[in-house]
């Protein structure tokens, strides 16, 4: 499991790699996790799911164009259920000091979809296919960073994209999807 000085539990990272990890893969993969954690990757829906049980955990996203231009988003409280219940997702209000705008409001409440597993709320389509994502997908999503690493502009709608930033259409050079305890104190680094 990934920290970074701050408390920092690193979830999900990609960004421009020469190799980069697949993440249009099954159920079981985002179970389990893949990818490379020095790299880019996903921890896991079952260790998400146990680490956000232990505690209160916000959520923090980072997002980066090709231009250099950044800009970051937090919920106020983030946990995913179990594997039984879909690791659905719970989340909290989006603070406004987040610069990045709301785009996984639609997701609240949703349950996890995969190629293989279609829990979304499409009934005639697979959001997993049309976005070449596992995420929670509702019918289906206004963020897609688990999308294809296309570098850019897109017209398919398959990137990792943040909608309310660069719309459906721009796939991100690099996102990190963070937690840290909601009790989290600077002052215990020093
Ligand atoms: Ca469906």
């Amino acid at each position: 499991m990934e920290t970074d000085g701050g408390g920092w539990t690193v979830i999900q990272r990609r960004d421009g790699y020469s190799q980069q990890s697949n993440f249009f893969v099954s159920w079981l993969s985002y179970k389990r996790g893949f990818g490379d954690l020095t790299r880019d990757f996903w921890l896991g829906n079952e260790k998400i799911h146990a680490l956000t049980s232990q505690d209160e955990y916000r959520l923090y996203i980072n997002l980066e164009d090709f231009n250099d231009q950044s800009r970051f988003v937090i919920y106020e409280w983030f946990f995913i259920t179990n594997e039984q219940t879909k690791y659905t997702l719970n989340l909290g209000r989006y603070m406004p000091s987040s610069t990045g705008g709301d785009s996984l409001y639609y997701n609240r409440g949703m349950r996890f979809t995969t190629r293989d597993q279609d829990n979304d709320q499409s009934m005639s389509g697979q959001c997993a296919e049309n976005y070449k994502s596992g995420w929670w997908h509702a019918g289906c999503t206004l963020a897609n960073l688990n999308g294809l690493y296309l570098r850019g502009n897109d017209s398919t709608a398959t990137g990792i994209f943040w909608n309310n930033w660069l719309g459906a259409k721009y796939s991100l050079k690099s996102c990190a999807i963070k937690v840290r305890p909601t009790s989290f104190n600077s002052e215990m680094l020093s």
